[in-house]
């Protein structure tokens, strides 16, 4: 059914349904495992967004998948969830090449302020555990924000849309895994150049409950998210709401 996908990872294993990828890959011994092993799922019962969020993917509806990485970069793997986020909007591009795709940091894939693509990436030890979701179609108890593949036009098979996912992240993760720095500085400006959130007045929802409302400068060497209020805040983790400018 993935003979595609199978050339493009060592390893890749297949489910119908299970509750949620990334839980799958933290449940599994990660020591037996090759990199790149990838858990693919046509639908999920538990699948999960951040801050104990869920994330809906109904039978025959979208992609999930987790990834296994072992980063040698440690210091640097928080960017491997923006290098994700460059890799689906380089797929959604080659299947929707006018839908314009955007990057919402620090973790979702926009076409029209709308979400076709979550990122959830979870270290255990030095592994990396990097999940990401894809709408193929229109699903039930997606949010109305969602979109999908075939809403800007698309009837990919499931199949080559994975296959394209995978490599559009290999060939950014191989880079990586040789020279981080310059892997960085490349996520970097495909972020700039891509991104919903710069120049934009947002709101952040801070972990910690406090919110800080201004206007999203760049990010910082390190990927957190620059924001210019009366003085100037360096964001690691937060929602992002997106204001009228
Ligand atoms: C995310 O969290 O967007 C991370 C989603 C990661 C999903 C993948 S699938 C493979 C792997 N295995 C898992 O169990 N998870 C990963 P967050 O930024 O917290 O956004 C969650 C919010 O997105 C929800 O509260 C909804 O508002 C919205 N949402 C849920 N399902 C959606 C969908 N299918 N399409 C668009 N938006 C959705």
């Amino acid at each position: 059914m993935l003979a595609k996908s199978e050339q493009a990872v060592p390893r890749l294993e297949f489910f119908e349904s299970i509750d949620s990828t990334n839980l799958a890959l933290e449940r599994a011994d990660r020591s037996a495992l090759p990199e790149l092993t990838a858990f693919v799922a046509a639908s999920q019962t538990a699948g999960q967004g951040r801050l104990g969020r869920a994330w809906v993917s109904e039978p025959g509806s979208s992609i999930s998948l987790s990834l296994l990485l072992r980063p040698t970069a440690q210091e640097e793997k928080g960017w491997l969830t923006l290098m994700m986020a460059t890799a689906v909007r380089a797929t959604v591009t080659y299947f929707a090449p006018e839908s314009e795709p955007k990057i919402k940091w620090p973790n979702d894939v926009l076409v029209s302020e709308k979400k076709i693509s979550g990122i959830l990436a979870k270290a255990v030890g030095n592994d990396v555990i990097l999940g990401v979701g894809i709408n193929l179609k229109s699903q039930q108890g997606a949010p109305e924000n969602a979109t999908a593949l075939d809403a800007l036009g698309s009837k990919a098979s499931f199949d080559d849309v994975l296959f394209e996912l995978l490599t559009q992240f290999r060939a950014r993760y191989g880079k990586f895994q040789s020279d981080a720095g310059w892997a960085i500085t490349q996520t970097a400006e495909e972020f700039r150049q891509h991104s919903s959130t710069l120049g934009t007045q947002v709101m952040a929802l801070l972990p910690s409950g406090d919110q800080i409302r201004g206007t999203a400068t760049d990010i910082d060497p390190q990927g957190n998210l620059v924001i210019q209020a009366d003085s100037k805040h360096v964001i690691s983790a937060a929602d992002i709401i997106h204001l009228r400018n």
